[in-house]
């Protein structure tokens, strides 16, 4: 996969135009994932694939329940939520998923992130129960876990919802060497996008674009530098 900067983060159980999804897809941002919490059906993936298929841009699928991989995507992300408290989202569903289409899967599509649920509020946090009264210190560990334990190619900073203090995330820019820093949640502007592009791989907006379309445009206008881990 080639570079990635800039993600729009589409959600099947929230409605969109398809005159959005195109502008979406011509905006210059470098993929779109398609994924979220609740509510995630194969029919809704298949609907809003359908519609993002029609232009040419990556197209990924971040896979949340078994029942709704859809084929058809370039990539399907499969997240491991390291501070999940709930061991579904830590190992026991992918090991069911092997169990039913470990025969099936082709793995040069696949990419595992590491998962790091950061807002206790988030429908994520609540399903997955993740414990996010964390400390610096307890981040950097996961971080760690992620790039020098499992050597997994992502490290998903999951903010979902809220904008994180980039005193953090600097931190943990240094912690890691090798895996990819993933960043979403609460980016709602351009100013935000470009600020957290300057420490992380790749910027994941989502909510905006259906707060405010306009503004959620505006945040593919990233100057990307070169992020360096050493
Ligand atoms: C959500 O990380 C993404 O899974 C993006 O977060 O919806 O807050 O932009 P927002």
């Amino acid at each position: 996969m080639s570079s990635i900067n800039h993600i729009f983060k589409l959600d099947p159980n929230r409605p969109i135009s398809e005159e959005q999804v195109n502008r979406l897809c011509l905006s210059g941002t470098d993929a779109i994932v398609v994924g979220g919490t609740l509510g995630v059906t194969y029919e809704n993936t298949e609907n809003l694939l359908r519609l993002i298929r029609k232009n040419s841009i990556t197209t990924i699928q971040e896979i949340s329940s078994l029942d709704a991989i859809v084929p058809g995507f370039d990539y399907y992300f499969i997240p491991l939520v390291l501070n999940a408290q709930d061991p579904t989202w830590i190992l026991n569903a992918h090991h069911q998923a092997l169990k039913k289409y470990g025969d099936l899967i082709n793995w040069e599509q696949v990419l595992v992130e590491g998962y790091i649920v950061l807002n206790g509020d988030s429908s994520v946090a609540k399903l997955t129960k993740s414990l996010t009264d964390l400390s610096v210190e307890d981040v950097i560990a996961y971080a760690r876990m992620v790039d020098q334990m499992l050597k997994l190619p992502i490290l998903y900073l999951e903010f979902s919802g809220t904008y994180a203090e980039v005193e953090l995330i600097e931190e943990l820019k240094y912690a890691v060497d090798n895996t990819k820093i993933f960043y979403g949640g609460g980016i709602d502007s351009i100013d935000k996008a470009k600020e957290m592009s300057s420490y992380v791989d790749t910027v994941v907006v989502g909510n905006v674009i259906y707060e405010n379309f306009e503004l959620a445009l505006e945040t593919v206008n990233i100057q990307k530098n070169n992020v360096n881990h050493a």
